[in-house]
């Protein structure tokens, strides 16, 4: 599938950045990795460095079976201090560097290794570049007994949301809860809605990355790959 106005697919570009995230990786270091189609390209590209490294602390189990399937180590984020890089996608991130992530369901350890990381590099197709956030249905991760308030509070907000389902079943996450997903918010300040919505009793963890914002973004573009700082 190729993205508006794009040349190469959407994987081809997938594919680019993905490689071109391999030149933030310390030598010597254990590295942070996210999750998702983007990453795994990065997880891909890394196992041709991973004699170079130490290991990776991973924010899903998705990501932890395919780097160990590659031979790479994986650390508990508990294990490790505090890492020099994470490298995760987005689902729309803006020219701020802040983000909506959670499509893949993986947002609350996604926000924890990048809380423990000193520099967040977004890997990411040119479709995913917006103006606004808000367009990508907005993923929460909230626990069970909190799902009708919470939906309340985002109707309240003009923003209707739905509990994600998997196989006729609430979707459970890697941590056990569940996950709305949010449409109709136009986000103009991610700062403030992150705070806001990150207090509401029973969210977990709201799937705008605003106080944990992309420091480099690698956009993938028929161009070639644009690092936008
Ligand atoms: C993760 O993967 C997420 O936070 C985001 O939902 C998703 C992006 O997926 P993909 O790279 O498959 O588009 O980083």
């Amino acid at each position: 599938m190729s993205t508006t106005n794009s040349v190469l697919s959407q994987d081809a570009l997938k594919t680019l950045v993905g490689l071109a995230a391999l030149k933030y990786v310390v030598p010597g270091e254990i590295v942070g990795v996210g999750t998702g189609s983007t990453v795994n390209k990065f997880i891909d590209a890394l196992a041709t460095m991973k004699d170079q490294i130490k290991g990776a602390v991973s924010s899903s189990e998705a990501s932890t079976e395919r780097l160990k399937a590659l031979g790479i180590p994986v650390f508990d984020a508990g294990e490790v201090a505090e890492l020099s890089v994470y490298i995760d996608g987005a689902d729309e991130i803006d020219s701020h560097g802040f983000m909506v992530k959670g499509g893949g369901a993986a947002l609350t350890r996604e926000k924890i290794v990048a809380a423990q990381s000193r520099r967040f590099v977004c890997i990411a197709d040119a479709s995913k570049l917006v103006q606004t956030l808000g367009k990508f249905p907005l993923p929460v991760e909230v626990i069970p007994m909190a799902t009708t308030r919470v939906i309340r509070q985002f109707a309240a907000m003009g923003g209707t949301a739905q509990v994600r389902m998997k196989n006729g079943a609430p979707l459970v996450t890697d941590n056990g809860q569940h996950i709305v997903d949010v449409t109709g918010l136009s986000i103009v300040d991610p700062l403030a809605f992150e705070s806001e919505v990150n207090q509401w009793p029973g969210v977990v963890t709201v799937g705008v990355f605003a106080h944990q914002k992309a420091n480099v973004c690698l956009l993938g573009t028929d161009e070639g790959v644009k690092t936008l700082t």
